[in-house]
């Protein structure tokens, strides 16, 4: 009868229910969305599929006859080193499609319920395909290649200091910072407008990483209104310090609602609107008509809707159940700084476990 109360108990006392429903984690897209109670181990398994997909100029599309148009700031530099010629004045290759995937480890503990810490560790493979035309005259289609680059992207520390909690709500606060670690000067091979094969210092968005320390700083909201759940989350990435270039600033806020067909299942809806700061800095060595090899060319404005869902299932066994996520990020309007390629979808896909 006494195990009876108690069990019956657990699942009366709504913070219990909250932490052990599908519901009870933000879409898998985000990122420090909950804390752990005290003594509680959680490891995680992330991967995000990206795809890129045509150009735009200033949010707006652009044509390829456009875009080969377009100065090219390096056209008084030398194509390449060992021959007299020099770079077209205008972009000459254009970037036709890429593909980011991210995989992402991670851990979280608390040493109390006040405080949980967490770690994640981030790798990332990047692949373009970019189209190469001739560099004066008639302008005309060379040939195509590809570009890749794969490594350890970065490593963070964070820790969620939880402020409040009450039945219908919670807060937390998210201090951490982020080490760079990838290669940030890898080089590749690529056609050039002369139809020769060259080696160069591939641009800055097929590098792993920029080397920089960020500090991380978020604040997120969790609140229940009857069924649902409305999750808001505020989230800066600034730079403590830097190499020789580094990618910008980062703000970005995150609104999502979630409800559940059932304690196992969760849907959500989430809004991702994120602004970026184009590069700082620059690599020397990075030099090429094409529109990544300008630090101009890089961040703006993203606004993304998301569709999600949350399950928790018994597969692996253990004390706690297995949380399954998968969350679709769908762009909704793009204002990238200067020339940039669209983002396309975006697919997350989460696996989490409490030890
Ligand atoms: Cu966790």
């Amino acid at each position: 009868m006494i195990y009876r109360l108690i069990f019956l108990f657990s699942f009366i006392i709504p913070v219990h229910a909250f932490s052990s429903s599908a519901i009870s984690h933000a879409p898998i897209g985000v990122m420090a969305d909950h804390f752990h109670k005290k003594g509680e181990w959680m490891v995680s398994l992330k991967v995000t599929n990206m795809e890129m997909k045509k150009n735009i100029l200033n949010g707006h599309s652009i044509s390829t006859k456009d875009i080969l148009n377009q100065p090219n700031p390096y056209s008084d530099m030398p194509m390449t080193m060992d021959l007299g010629l020099k770079m077209p004045k205008n972009l000459s290759v254009i970037p036709n499609k890429m593909t980011m995937k991210m995989i992402m480890l991670g851990a979280m503990y608390a040493p109390s319920d006040k405080l949980t810490m967490m770690g994640m560790l981030m790798f990332n493979d990047k692949e373009m395909i970019l189209d190469t035309y001739k560099g004066m005259m008639d302008r005309n289609y060379i040939g195509s290649f590809n570009t890749s680059s794969s490594d350890i992207s970065k490593i963070s520390f964070l820790s969620l200091y939880n402020l409040y909690q009450s039945e219908e709500s919670r807060w937390h606060l998210t201090l951490g910072l982020e080490q760079g670690l990838g290669e940030s000067s890898k080089k590749g091979i690529v056609l050039n407008p002369m139809n020769m094969k060259s080696s160069i210092t591939l641009p800055y968005g097929m590098q792993s990483s920029d080397k920089a320390l960020r500090l991380l700083s978020s604040i997120t909201n969790v609140s229940k209104f009857g069924d649902f759940i409305i999750g808001n989350q505020l989230a800066i990435k600034n730079i403590v310090s830097k190499k020789n270039w580094n990618f910008g600033n980062e703000f970005q806020y995150n609104l999502w609602l979630q409800g559940s067909f059932n304690k196992s299942i969760s849907y959500s809806i989430r809004l991702n609107y994120k602004d970026q700061d184009s590069i700082e800095g620059r690599d020397k060595s990075i030099m090429a008509p094409v529109q990544t090899s300008n630090p101009n060319n890089y961040g703006g404005q993203t606004l993304n809707l998301g569709l999600g869902f949350n399950t928790i299932f018994d597969v692996f066994g253990g004390k706690y159940k297995d949380r399954f996520s998968i969350e679709i990020l769908k762009p909704i309007n793009q204002d990238k700084n200067g020339l940039q390629m669209k983002d396309g979808l975006t697919i997350q896909l989460g696996f989490q476990k409490m030890l």
